[in-house]
C-alpha cells in the first residue's frame, strides 16, 4: 500500500525534511515535509531524486573478504565480525591502539552510526581520526577557537548586507532555504548581496556587488575591504571598547594596507572595493559565510581570519541580521585551544582533533615505527574524496587492515580487506549533528522509512557487534545498568558509570541497556540520551525556552517529533554567553596571521608557463552530491561533468562544446567533456565535485583528485587546495 513517510534529505548539510511516498521499496514520490523544524517545507532540485540512492544497483547486501588472489568473497556476518575483531587485536597488540586510524563517522545525512565508533575506538585505544571537516573548515575553527572559542552561525533571513566570500549557496545551499532567502534579498532595495567569487554564479547573478577576484587571491580582497573600513574609520569602536582585546594592534596593521596595490593584485577596482566597504561598514546588520572557494585555496586560514574581522571590527555581533554563536547538541566542530594535539608520524598539528586529510597519506607511507598500520573507514569514501588519489590508493594498499563500512561498492570498498554493509539511511534511525543555528537551534532524527536490505545492519549494531567480540565491557558491568526500572533510576546508575571505566565507552552501554527500551526499534537513538541531557545542563535557560522541562524531556520530544524539535531558544544578548574566552570577549589578534598578512606585499602566483591554468577541482552544481549518488542517471543536468572553460580559452586552445581536452596538473593527466561557459574568467577551469565513479563498471566524468597533490596545503591548518590546481588544457578533439 502507498504510504507517506516523514524523513529528511541526505545530500547536504541543510538536511531539509521531506515526505516520501513509497510503493514497495521504490520512492515514487518526494516533497517537502511543511511540517519540519528548519526547512517548512523547502528542498532543492536534487531531493527529489533520492530513489536513485536509496534503490541503486551497487548496494551493498552482504559482508564481503579479500581472499589470497586478490577477490572479494562473501562471507557471513557471524565470520566477518570475529575475524575483523581478530585482526585489530592483533594489530593493536603489536603496534598499540593508536596506530589503528579511523576515517569519517559520517556524510552529509548519517552522524548516529559515527557516534558509535567512539567507543570501539576508545575501547581499543586508538586516538587517531579524520574526516571531510579536516580537509575544509579546519582551518576555520582554529581561527573561530582563537578569537572566541565558539562556532558561528549567519542570520541571512534578516540581514542588512549578506556576504558570501567563496560560496555559491544557490547550488551549495548551506543556510536553511538557501534559494528563498536569496530571492528575498535581491528584491529588497534597502538590502545588499555582496559575493566574492572569480566565478559569476548563481548567486552572483543574484548580488549588488561582485567581486570577481582572480582565483586564489582574496586574501588581498579581504585585506583591502577591511583596510579601507579602518582607513575610512568606518569601524564601530564602542564594540571593540566593550567587547574585543587588541583592537589596536589588529588596526594598526590594516592601516598599512596599500589598498590600491591588494585591488590589483586580486583584480579587482578599488572602487568596487572602496563601495563594498562602505556598504559593509555602514549597515545596520551584516552576515558573512565563507565555504570552499576560500577553505580550499591559498593563505585558506588567513582568509577565515580576515573574514572574520569584517564582522567583528563592524560589531556585527550578538544580534539580529548579524553573525552569532550558537548552541550545541553534539560539537563536531571545536578545537581546544588548550590542546596541542600532533599526529604520530609528521607531528602535525591536529585541529579539532583531526588529522589533517592532507597528511593522511604521510602517516601511512613511511617506515615510521608509529604509523597507522589498520584503518576503518565508514560513510566516506576518501580514495576518491582525499587529494591526490593514486597516492590514497597506495596508502590504503600498505595497512596491515583496512575495513570499510558503506552501502554501496566504492572506490575505498574496492581497496578493502573486509567490506561491511550498512543499512540505508532510510533503513534506519538516523540524524546528523548539523545543528549550527542561532537564536533557535534544531535537531531532526528520524525514524526509518523501511526495512533494511536483507543482509545489511545499522553501524550502532555493527560496533556493538565488535565490541562485544572484544570483549571491552563485561555483563557484570552492565547489569545495575539493566536493573534500572525507570528513566529516572537509569540516569542514577548512569551517571555513575559515567564517572568509571565505562566513561569511554558510554554510547556503546546507552545502546545495550537503554536501547532496547526505546518504543519503535529506536535503539540506536540511545546515544542522544546522553547528548540531550547535557544539553540541558550546558543550555538549562535555552532548552527551557524551547519547550523543555529537563534533559529527560527534551529526549522524549526528539524521540517524538518525527518533524524535528528545537532544541535551544536565544535572546541575541545570548550569543555572548557562548564565547569562551575567560574574560568574554572576542580575542582579535591572531599573530601569525597579521605576520602572513604582511607578506602579501610580496607578490606569490602558483600557476606557470608550463601549467598556466588555474583548476578548480570539485564545484557543486544542481546535479552533484558528493559521492552520495553514484547511480549517473540521477543526473538531469551536465551529464558529462563538463570542465567549464571561459570562451575566451576555449577560442585560443581551438575547443569547442561536446568536444573533450587533456587535464594535466603535476599528478597526473585526464581527459574531460568540455562546456564553454561565459560564467568563467580567462585563466580559471572548474570540474565538478563527486564524478568519475565507477557505477555498473562504467565511469562518468572527471574524478578531480587524479589531478590534485597533497602538497598543495595550507601551512597551518593542512587543509587542500582543491580549489587552486595549477594545470594546463590540451586539445583532443574538435
Ligand atoms: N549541489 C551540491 N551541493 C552541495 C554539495 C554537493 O556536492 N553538491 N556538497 C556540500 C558540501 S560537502 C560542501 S562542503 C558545500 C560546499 O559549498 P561551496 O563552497 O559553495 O561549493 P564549491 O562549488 O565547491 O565552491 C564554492 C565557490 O568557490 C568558488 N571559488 C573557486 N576558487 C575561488 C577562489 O579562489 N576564491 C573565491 N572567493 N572563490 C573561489 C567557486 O567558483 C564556487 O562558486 O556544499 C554542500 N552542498
Ligand atoms: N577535489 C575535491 N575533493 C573534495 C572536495 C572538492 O571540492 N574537491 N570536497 C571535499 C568535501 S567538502 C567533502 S565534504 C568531501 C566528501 O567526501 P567524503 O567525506 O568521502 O564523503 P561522501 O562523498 O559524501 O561519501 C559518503 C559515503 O558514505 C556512503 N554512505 C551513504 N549513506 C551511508 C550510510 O547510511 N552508511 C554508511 N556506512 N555509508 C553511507 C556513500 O556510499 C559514500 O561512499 O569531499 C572532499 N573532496
Ligand atoms: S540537497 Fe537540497 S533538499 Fe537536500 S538537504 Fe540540501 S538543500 Fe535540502
Ligand atoms: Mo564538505
Amino acid at each position: 500500500m502507498d504510504q507517506w513517510h516523514k524523513s529528511a534529505c541526505i545530500l547536504c548539510a541543510c538536511n531539509c525534511g521531506i515526505e516520501v511516498l513509497t510503493e514497495d521499496r521504490l520512492f515514487k514520490r518526494i516533497r517537502g515535509d511543511k511540517d519540519h523544524v528548519g526547512s517548512a517545507g523547502y528542498t532543492c532540485n536534487k531531493a527529489l531524486r533520492l530513489d536513485h540512492y536509496q534503490n541503486a544497483s551497487d548496494r551493498l547486501t552482504t559482508p564481503l573478504r579479500r581472499n589470497a588472489n586478490g577477490e572479494f568473497e562473501e562471507i557471513s556476518w557471524d565470520v566477518a565480525i570475529t575475524e575483523i575483531a581478530e585482526r585489530l587485536k592483533a594489530v593493536r597488540d603489536a603496534h598499540g591502539g593508536e596506530s589503528i586510524f579511523f576515517y569519517g563517522g559520517g556524510g552529509q545525512g548519517n552522524h548516529l552510526g559515527g557516534a558509535y565508533s567512539v567507543a570501539l575506538l576508545r575501547g581499543l585505544g586508538a586516538w587517531y581520526r579524520s574526516n571531510a571537516l579536516a580537509q575544509e573548515k579546519t582551518g576555520e575553527f582554529w581561527v573561530d577557537a582563537q578569537l572566541h572559542r565558539g562556532h558561528t552561525a549567519p542570520d541571512f533571513e534578516h540581514a542588512e548586507v549578506s556576504v558570501f566570500v567563496g560560496k555559491n549557496p544557490w547550488q551549495s545551499h548551506g543556510f536553511p532555504r538557501a534559494r528563498v532567502v536569496l530571492k528575498e534579498i535581491a528584491r529588497d532595495p534597502a538590502r545588499s548581496l555582496i559575493v566574492i567569487d572569480p566565478v559569476r554564479t548563481e548567486t552572483a547573478d543574484l548580488a549588488d556587488i561582485h567581486l570577481q577576484v582572480k582565483p586564489g587571491t582574496d586574501a588581498w580582497c579581504l585585506a583591502a575591504v577591511l583596510a579601507t573600513i579602518v582607513q575610512e574609520d568606518l569601524v564601530d569602536h564602542a564594540f571593540l571598547a566593550e567587547h574585543t582585546t587588541d583592537s589596536t594592534e589588529v588596526l594598526d596593521h590594516l592601516k598599512q594596507v596599500n589598498v590600491a596595490e591588494f585591488a590589483q593584485r586580486c583584480g579587482v577596482s578599488e572602487e568596487l572595493i572602496v563601495k563594498t566597504a562602505r556598504r559593509i561598514g555602514t549597515a545596520g546588520s551584516v552576515s558573512i559565510l565563507e565555504d570552499l572557494g576560500v577553505q580550499q585555496a591559498p593563505h585558506s586560514t588567513l582568509s577565515s581570519y580576515l573574514n572574520k574581522l569584517l564582522w567583528a571590527l563592524t560589531g556585527n555581533f550578538a544580534k539580529q541580521g548579524a553573525v552569532n554563536v550558537h548552541s550545541w547538541l553534539v560539537p563536531i566542530a571545536r578545537h581546544d585551544v588548550r590542546r596541542d594535539r600532533r599526529t604520530p608520524v609528521t607531528n602535525t598539528p591536529m585541529f579539532a582533533n583531526l588529522v589533517p586529510c592532507n597528511v593522511i597519506p604521510d602517516e601511512i607511507l613511511t617506515d615510521h615505527p608509529k604509523r597507522f598500520r589498520a584503518m576503518i573507514v565508514e560513510s566516506a569514501n576518501p580514495v576518491h574524496s582525499l587529494a591526490d588519489s593514486p597516492r590514497m590508493r597506495e596508502a590504503l594498499q600498505a595497512l596491515d587492515l583496512v575495513v570499510v563500512i558503506d552501502v554501496a561498492m566504492t572506490e575505498t570498498a574496492r581497496l578493502a580487506d573486509y567490506v561491511l554493509p550498512a543499512a540505508s539511511q532510510f533503513e534506519k534511525w538516523e540524524a546528523t549533528f548539523f545543528n549550527l543555528e542561532f537564536p533557535r537551534n534544531t535537531f531532526h532524527l528520524r525514524p526509518p522509512v523501511l526495512d533494511p536490505l536483507p543482509g545489511t545492519l545499522a553501524e550502532a549494531e555493527i560496533y556493538a557487534r565488535l565490541i562485544r567480540e572484544l570483549g571491552l565491557v563485561t555483563a557484570e558491568d552492565l547489569a545495575p545498568l539493566h536493573e534500572a526500572e525507570t528513566r529516572e533510576a537509569f540516569a542514577q546508575a548512569m551517571m555513575g558509570a559515567l564517572s568509571g571505566k565505562l566513561a569511554a565507552l558510554a554510547p556503546f552501554v546507552l545502546y545495550e541497556t537503554l536501547g532496547p527500551k526505546l518504543p519503535n526499534g529506536a535503539r540506536s537513538a540511545a546515544v542522544i540520551w546522553l547528548a540531550a541531557h547535557k544539553c540541558a545542563m550546558t543550555y538549562p535557560e535555552a532548552v527551557k525556552r524551547a519547550g523543555h522541562a529537563d534533559g529527560e524531556a527534551l529526549f522524549e520530544a526528539i524521540l517524538n517529533s518525527p518533524s524535528g524539535v528545537t532544541l535551544t531558544l536565544d535572546e541575541y544578548a545570548d550569543a555572548w554567553r557562548y564565547v569562551g574566552t575567560e574574560d568574554n570577549r572576542i580575542h582579535l589578534a591572531i599573530p601569525n596571521l597579521l605576520d602572513e598578512m604582511r607578506t602579501l606585499a610580496s607578490a606569490q602566483v602558483w600557476t606557470s608557463d608550463e601549467f598556466p591554468f588555474v583548476l578548480s577541482a570539485g564545484e557543486r552544481r544542481s546535479f552533484t552530491a558528493n559521492t552520495i549518488m553514484r547511480d549517473p542517471t540521477w543526473r538531469r543536468r551536465d551529464t558529462r561533468g563538463a570542465l567549464r572553460i571561459s570562451p575566451q580559452d576555449a577560442e585560443a586552445l581551438g575547443l569547442h562544446d561536446e568536444g573533450t581536452a587533456l587535464v594535466t596538473t603535476t599528478r597526473g593527466s585526464v581527459t574531460a567533456a568540455i562546456e564553454i561557459n561565459d560564467r568563467m574568467q580567462p585563466g580559471h577551469v572548474s570540474l565538478p565535485n563527486g564524478l568519475g565513479l565507477d557505477y555498473d563498471n562504467k565511469l562518468t566524468g572527471t574524478a578531480p583528485n587524479e589531478l590534485t597533490d597533497s602538497r598543495w596545503r595550507d601551512p597551518i591548518a593542512g587543509t587542500p587546495w582543491h580549489k587552486h590546481v595549477p594545470a594546463k588544457i590540451e586539445r583532443l578533439t574538435a
